[in-house]
């Protein structure tokens, strides 16, 4: 394989800080040295590399642009950053990050007590224990306001019952993030997943993001103390505002799946001869590249600018809805247009970029799909909804 050169055609790398390029550089070479060896096999097993988990730990990159002990801080550019690298190597590794510092740590950080921060922000950055968040339900995937999983108080304990479903990690989680509905409001409850009654059965037979764990989370009666609940978060909003987290490190990741699809087709189409000469020489084949990095080039400035506004504090749910939307609908249409200039070898295993393709279907999916930012974006420009 040849390599790794990432596009970078309007120089964002001088817009970046020292800092910023060596957490980028570090994670970049992880990537290319630890990362690129496995993913091939771990994705036709359908499986996650956890014996990996302990690297990505010493990266600081669980959690790490979290302001708690000693954590590296990274900025929010620094951290898009690394989401970029992460998912050059796969969704699935974006997925694992992702889901660990934005919907796992974020919330215990964000809505947790000093008790919840202190028994679980530490294991969860250091890689000893893994995380997942149930939000989605098998009938409340766009609507999770409509979810039926409920909390009962019971003395001092609450009871929880109910089912989530293609929740990331769940089956190899050590604590689960449970959005459930106690007298009718939603509230975040903090599971460790060996309590009595907790199953998590791993949901197989996916054509996308195989390397990564994806499963159903099963509470029958789930008995905790109700000091397991995130006191912080109360009603949609709560899981939403974790949601923004992890949206916004998706905008920067997919850059990365598409930036890797377009390496590898210019290099293939440099390589490759068809009619005398290389396949890059023909105009339709360029057209195809310029178009590539063309939309590349414009989710990158406006990653940055993203960055830039949340390192001020000021970015708005919307401008990630629009991020993430955008950057995920040219991920996927690079990576299907790369996938056709690669001809038959573009199906095969020994080239990258139908790995991509298909993950970024998912990708595309979760996390709101691409309809549910167009209505949220809809919503916001005239004021009317257009959800229901
Ligand atoms: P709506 O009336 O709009 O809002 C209800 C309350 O929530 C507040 N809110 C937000 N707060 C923070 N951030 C946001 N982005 C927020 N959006 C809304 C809002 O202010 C309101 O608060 P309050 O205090 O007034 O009650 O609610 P709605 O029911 O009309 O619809 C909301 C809608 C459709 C936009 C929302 O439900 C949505 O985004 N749906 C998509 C669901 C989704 O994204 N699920 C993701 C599941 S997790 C996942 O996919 C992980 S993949 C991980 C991986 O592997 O990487
Ligand atoms: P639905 O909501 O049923 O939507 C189906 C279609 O209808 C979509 O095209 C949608 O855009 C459209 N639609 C829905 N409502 C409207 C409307 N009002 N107007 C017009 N069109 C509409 N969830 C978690 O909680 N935690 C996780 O860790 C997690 N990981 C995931 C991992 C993978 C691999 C996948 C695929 C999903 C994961 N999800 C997770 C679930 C994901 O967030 C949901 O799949 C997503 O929110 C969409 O919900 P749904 O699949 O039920 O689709």
């Amino acid at each position: 394989m040849a390599k790794y050169q990432a596009p970078d055609f309007f120089d964002v790398d001088g817009e970046l800080s020292e800092e910023e390029r060596m957490v980028r550089d570090a994670v970049r070479d992880w990537v290319s040295d630890r990362w690129m060896p496995v993913v091939e096999h771990a994705y036709r097993e359908g499986s996650f590399p956890k014996e990996l988990i302990p690297e990505l730990a010493e990266l600081g990159v669980l959690g790490g642009n979290l302001d708690y002990g000693d954590f590296p801080r990274l900025g929010a550019v620094a951290y898009g950053l690394v989401m970029q690298e992460l998912e050059r190597g796969d969704s699935g590794l974006r997925s694992f990050v992702s889901v660990q510092g934005a919907l796992v740590m974020y919330p215990i950080w964000r809505y947790g007590s000093d008790e919840q921060k202190d028994a679980w922000l530490p294991k969860l950055h250091s890689g000893e224990a893994i995380g997942c968040f149930g939000l989605t339900e098998p009938d409340h995937g766009s609507d999770p306001g409509g979810m039926e999983t409920k909390a009962v108080r019971d003395g001092d304990d609450v009871v929880l019952n109910g089912a989530k479903m293609w929740i990331t990690n769940g089956s190899v989680a050590d604590v689960a993030i449970v959005w459930a509905k106690l007298d009718g409001e939603i509230r975040g409850f903090v599971v460790p997943t060996n309590t009595p009654g907790f199953s998590a059965p791993e949901q197989r037979g996916k054509h996308s993001l195989r390397a990564s764990v994806t499963s159903e989370l099963v509470l029958q009666d789930v008995r905790l103390p109700a000091s397991a609940m995130l006191p912080g978060a109360k009603g949609l909003g709560g899981p939403l505002g974790c949601l923004n987290q992890a949206r916004y490190g998706i905008a920067w990741g997919v850059v990365g799946a598409a930036q890797a699809c377009f390496d590898e087709v210019r290099n293939y189409g440099l390589n490759r001869t068809q009619f005398d000469k290389p396949l890059a020489s023909f105009q339709l084949y360029q057209a195809k590249l310029v178009e590539s990095l063309s939309e590349i080039t414009k989710a990158q400035l406006m990653n940055l600018r993203m960055g830039r506004l949340k390192e001020a504090g000021t970015l708005t749910p919307f401008q990630v809805s629009m991020a993430k939307r955008n950057a995920c609908h040219d991920a996927l249409e690079i990576a299907r247009r790369c996938r056709d200039q690669l001809g038959a070898n573009g199906v095969a295993d020994e080239y990258q970029t139908m790995r991509h393709m298909c993950n970024l279907e998912s990708v595309k999916t979760y996390e709101g799909t691409h309809d549910i930012h167009t209505l949220i974006l809809g919503r916001q420009i005239t004021g009317l909804s257009a959800f229901s």
